[in-house]
């Protein structure tokens, strides 16, 4: 029987990382919701795993990761012997680490921040997520997979995993993903990669309105 835990909320682009990664894994693990509209990410209980608050935590035994992409790190690295999710070469390791840094910046700052501002009400700059979000998917996303299928190599990585989710579930902060038709297919083919888990839809995790 596993040890590992997942402290997480299908909301969350940043804990479907560890999410999908513990399902491409094959691992069992024990899923923790943490509910947002409670108030349980600020619960001592909780604070005493991750101080700032936030999913996902991961556990596993006596390691406790507050951060997704080093958990997506910890999982490649410890339960994955053949290195595919995470290439031990120099210049792929480094060119996952790249794109682990766009995911949480670049991603979030544009497709996560466009969703946030419309599932959630929140009155912040939607017209700027969204020209974040051209600005990211025209430089970074649609040259690289005009001619390749994923992010890093020839075979899907963490890289692919952690940015993903929030690109996955763009259309719901109101930008049309078609419209980056080199990104949409990535998104497609992540989907029905062997045993990967889809980015859940928010409304069905929404409070009623
Ligand atoms: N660096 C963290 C950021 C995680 C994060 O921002 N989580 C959000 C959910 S998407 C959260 O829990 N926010 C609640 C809060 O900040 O109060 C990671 O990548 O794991």
């Amino acid at each position: 029987m596993s040890d590992i835990k997942l402290y997480y909320n299908p909301l969350s682009g940043h804990a479907h990382r560890p999410w999908a990664m513990l399902q491409l894994l094959g691992l069992e693990f024990e899923e923790i919701v943490i509910d947002f509209f409670k108030g349980e990410h600020k619960d001592p209980e909780f604070l005493k795993l991750n101080s700032l608050g936030q999913v996902p935590v991961l556990v596993d035994g006596d390691t406790v990761l507050r951060d997704s992409t080093a958990a997506l790190v910890y999982l490649a690295k410890m339960f994955d012997p053949v290195h595919r999710w995470l290439p031990t070469g120099p210049v792929a390791a480094a060119q996952v680490q790249q794109w682990l840094a766009t995911s949480t910046r670049d991603v979030w700052e544009g497709p996560g921040i466009a969703r946030m501002i419309k599932i959630f009400n929140v009155p912040q700059d939607h017209d700027a997520a969204v020209a974040k979000t051209d600005i990211l998917f025209n430089g970074l996303f649609e040259p690289r997979l005009a001619d390749h299928d994923w992010l890093v190599g020839d075979h899907p990585t963490i890289a692919d995993v952690s940015n993903y989710g929030y690109i996955a579930a763009v259309n719901e902060g109101d930008i049309d993903l078609s419209t980056y038709p080199n990104t949409a297919a990535w998104v497609a083919r992540l989907e029905t990669f062997p045993q990967f888990a889809k980015m859940p839809a928010a409304a069905p995790c929404l409070p009623k309105r």
